[in-house]
């Protein structure tokens, strides 16, 4: 049984050793990242059961993705695609604090992922299904596949989980990510959405008629994840709201995931709203006290002394 399958597609990164002009950077560095292997992973350091299913190309990076995701206990379900590399992207880093991301993914791997790369009884398995807007603005194939996993997960009774994870780059072709978001949040169970996001596809600009909107759609749980001024979510006829927690903030990337496994791993668990929204909140926070876009997602020892900072968690 797996608490949470993640379905979408990881990604090389390449990060600049310092800030600067990219045309000037002589060093990168070499990792990776993807909002859903982000969160199997933070699911993973919670002490939940967690699966990831993707497609990599055959080669070093795809290689180096699968390890890393392996190494931090997440079952690891991925299509090997010999006719495709795996999906890149580039950070520049031209300022101390500014960053942009360049992605090289429209004709790699993941965009490549189909219905028949995702394993016969893996859906099934899970308590928990987790996607992403992500895998709508890679194309139609990867959305397909989406559609085909939450096919097989409703008839299943696997509950599932959409975050919109917008990504403008991905929607220049043209097509209405809103219509894709308004589909997938009403085939959903738990919809996450950051108050940009939501605007995007409920047509409203306050969060509280955001969430009204959302479970409108069909959700039993919608959550509007308001980045440093916290989030507020809606249960059937129970609405939690919580504030960010002050932290010395190094790199937000991620932190949204973070906060979504927090919120997916008690859900796993059975915890009530107050505790999930509690303990997704102080992922979030956690994961930009430290660089990258998974590494600080906290541990449940990390969580503990975040909390009574004078205790170690280790004794
Ligand atoms: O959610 C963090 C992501 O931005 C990152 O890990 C990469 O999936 C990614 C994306 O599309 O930006």
């Amino acid at each position: 049984q797996l608490d949470v399958l993640c379905i979408g597609e990881s990604l090389g990164l390449l990060v600049p050793e310092s800030p600067g002009k990219l045309a000037h950077v002589r060093a990168l560095r070499l990792g990776f990242g993807g909002a859903e292997s982000n969160v199997a992973i933070g699911v993973a350091r919670l002490g939940g059961a967690a699966g990831w299913a993707g497609r990599v190309g055959a080669d070093g990076i795809g290689e180096l993705i699968l390890r890393e995701i392996r190494a931090e206990g997440v079952e690891v379900h991925a299509a090997i695609d010999e006719n495709a590399a795996t999906a890149m992207m580039l950070k520049e880093r031209p300022r101390a604090g500014a960053s942009r991301v360049s992605y090289y993914r429209s004709v790699q791997a993941g965009s490549r992922l189909a219905a028949a790369d995702l394993a016969e009884g893996l859906v099934e398995r899970a308590r928990i299904l987790h996607v992403t807007g992500i895998s709508a603005g890679l194309g139609e194939g990867p959305l397909g596949a989406v559609h085909a996993a939450i096919d097989r997960a409703h008839a299943a009774g696997v509950l599932v989980s959409f975050d919109v994870n917008h990504r403008s780059a991905l929607w220049r072709d043209g097509r209405d990510p809103g219509a894709a978001y308004r589909e997938l949040a009403a085939r959903a169970d738990i919809v996450f959405a950051g108050d940009d996001e939501a605007a995007l596809f409920t047509g409203v600009t306050d969060p509280e008629a955001q969430l009204d909107a959302i479970r409108a759609m069909g959700s039993t749980c919608a959550v509007i994840k308001l980045g440093d001024r916290g989030a507020i979510a809606s249960e059937r006829d129970e609405r939690v709201r919580r504030d960010a927690l002050r932290v010395d903030v190094v790199d937000t990337v991620g932190a949204g995931d973070a906060f979504v496994a927090g919120w997916l791993a008690e859900t796993a668990r059975g915890s009530s709203i107050e505790h999930r929204i509690d303990t997704a909140i102080a992922c979030g926070a956690l994961a930009c006290t430290g660089d990258g876009d998974w590494e600080a997602a906290p541990t449940r020892s990390d969580l503990l002394a975040f909390h009574s900072p004078s205790v170690d968690p280790v004794q």
